[in-house]
């Protein structure tokens, strides 16, 4: 200023110059470094007007930017967006660095540096905050940056934590630390939090939000079945029927961390199963080392055998009995039963070959220990050794079981739909030469 007092002459013209000159640089500049806040308050105002009204959703902040930055969330730091001792400009990516926060101002909570090297132009941080400008409507940051644009890049998600999110040290508790906002510290003036992606939704609202909750399977292995009808539960639920040895795994899947408990809801026909390694809290991973293991019951008595093949019968009704035949490799009986009407034909009735009061019943089915249950058939309509006139199809006319007690007694119960009868007797050998084989086969 005394160099001006000195020269009056040149003081107006250099002055003009001066402020040219000054107009100047200070254009060229703004064009040039357009990362300042300087750029922003066209349409933000000045950092420092109270009360800001949100561009956002149109909330009033009741406050400035700049108090509401400093104070509510950041403890007024001030290095975290200041360049030490110049309050002057404010880079949005550059600062000192608030206390334990990176030297990268704006960018710590409105940038992701996983978006870094996208940009034509710059380091990248700002691609979602330059997309929800683009998204609703402001395509001025496109001028510049390339991937301002979503047809251009995609930012990363909305739950991708901005870098002071991740690292808000204990000098900045109120600091915003979830991106989703579902903690509400992402909210201070307005009604939602920040669009961290760009892409018009925000926090919740965000599909990136979304938490999928990951679940593990309990499965395992199941040995020795040959029975039927067992079937396993899961915590008392969740019931799985297993037709046959192999791998299982139930069908709800559980949680990380919860406890799973497998146990055995109905046991297998003549077998009883075992579970090993059936409890225990799922670790972050599939449960399959659930061992069931089934075994045989022990004989409860005399089982069913081939040595129990051919003649039987009811001393008391002489005359009638059955001819057994086992079939041990598919636990099939069949069951021819030579008897007789319920009533006598009357006397003057004939017949041309035998007694007219015959009857031909036949019984199958299966076996299992020392049961046998069998369906009860006759066969009528034939003539001898002959093939015309067929006889009828073998007519299901009831059930028969039969229950040994020893390779020399069984009782035989009967059911005939029609007449009506029930009835059961015992059966022993007609001859008791096969006695011992069966014996020896127990
Ligand atoms: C041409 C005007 C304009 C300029 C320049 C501008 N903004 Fe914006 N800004 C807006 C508008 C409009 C919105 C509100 C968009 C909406 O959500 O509907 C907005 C929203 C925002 C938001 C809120 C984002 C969110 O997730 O809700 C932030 C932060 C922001 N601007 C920061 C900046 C910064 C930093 C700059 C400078 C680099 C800047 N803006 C430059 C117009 C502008
Ligand atoms: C969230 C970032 C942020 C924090 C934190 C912050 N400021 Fe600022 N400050 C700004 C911005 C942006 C401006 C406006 C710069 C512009 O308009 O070019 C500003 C402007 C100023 C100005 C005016 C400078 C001038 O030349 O007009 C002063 C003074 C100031 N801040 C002081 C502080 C102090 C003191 C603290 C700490 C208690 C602080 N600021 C914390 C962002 C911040
Ligand atoms: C006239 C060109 C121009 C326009 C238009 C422009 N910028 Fe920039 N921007 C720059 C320059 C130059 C830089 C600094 C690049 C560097 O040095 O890394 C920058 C840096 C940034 C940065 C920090 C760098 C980073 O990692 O992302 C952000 C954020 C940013 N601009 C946001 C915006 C937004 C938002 C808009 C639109 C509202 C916008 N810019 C419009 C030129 C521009
Ligand atoms: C500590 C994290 C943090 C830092 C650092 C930060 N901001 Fe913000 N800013 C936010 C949060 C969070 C919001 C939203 C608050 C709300 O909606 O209640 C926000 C909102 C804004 C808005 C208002 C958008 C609108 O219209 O709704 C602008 C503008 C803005 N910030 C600019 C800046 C600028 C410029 C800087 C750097 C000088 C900066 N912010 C630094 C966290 C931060
Ligand atoms: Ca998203
Ligand atoms: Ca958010
Ligand atoms: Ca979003």
């Amino acid at each position: 200023m005394q160099g001006y007092s000195r020269c009056d002459v040149f003081k107006t013209p250099l002055l003009f110059s001066l402020t040219l000159i000054v107009i100047l640089v200070a254009g060229l500049s703004e064009a040039l470094a357009y990362d300042k806040y300087s750029d922003c308050d066209d349409c933000h105002g000045d950092f420092r007007d109270s009360p800001y009204t949100s561009l956002a959703n149109g909330a009033n902040w009741g406050n400035s930017l700049h108090d509401v930055h400093r104070n509510e969330m950041l403890n007024g730091d001030c290095n975290t967006c200041h360049v030490s001792g110049d309050f002057d400009s404010v880079s949005i990516d550059s600062s000192t660095g608030g206390n334990g926060l990176a030297p990268i101002s704006c960018m710590g909570c409105h940038g992701r540096d996983e978006d870094m090297g996208n940009d034509s132009l710059s380091g990248g941080r700002g691609a979602g905050l330059r997309q929800h400008h683009y998204t609703a409507g402001v395509e001025r940051c496109v001028n510049c940056h390339s991937d301002s644009n979503p047809a251009s890049y995609t930012p990363v998600g909305e739950d991708v934590l901005p870098n002071y999110y991740a690292n808000p040290g204990a000098n900045h508790p109120q600091i915003p630390k979830d991106p989703c906002n579902a903690d509400g510290s992402e909210r201070f003036a307005g009604t939602e939090g920040l669009d961290n992606d760009g892409d018009g939704s925000y926090d919740a609202a965000d599909s990136d939000c979304t938490v999928m909750s990951i679940t593990y399977s309990v499965g395992g292995n199941v040995s020795g079945l040959t029975g039927s009808g067992l079937a396993l539960q899961n915590n008392g639920a969740d019931t799985l029927s297993i037709a046959a040895n192999g791998s299982f795994s139930f069908a709800t899947e559980l949680e990380d961390a919860s406890a799973y408990s497998v146990t055995v809801s109905a046991q297998p026909t003549g077998q009883t199963c075992s579970v090993a390694n059936g409890s225990g809290t799922i670790a972050a991973a599939d449960v399959s080392n659930v061992a069931v293991t089934c075994e045989d019951n022990p004989s409860s008595g005399i089982q069913i055998n081939t040595g129990m093949n051919d003649a039987w019968f009811y001393p008391e009704t002489d005359g009638q009995g059955m001819l057994i035949s086992v079939f041990d490799n598919s636990d099939v009986m069949f069951v021819a039963w030579f008897t007789f009407d319920v009533e006598r034909p009357p006397a003057d009735v004939t017949a041309m070959l035998g007694d007219p009061g015959h009857r031909w019943l036949t019984a199958q089915g299966t076996f299992n220990g020392n049961i046998a249950t069998l369906e009860l058939y006759q066969t009528v309509g034939g003539v001898f050794d002959s093939s015309n006139p067929a006889p009828d199809p073998a007519e299901k006319i009831g059930t028969m079981t039969i229950v040994w007690s020893s390779c020399n007694s069984a009782i035989v119960s009967y059911v005939i739909d029609s007449p009506p009868l029930v009835g059961e007797f015992p059966i022993q050998r007609v001859v008791p030469n096969n006695i011992t084989l069966c014996e020896s086969m127990q």
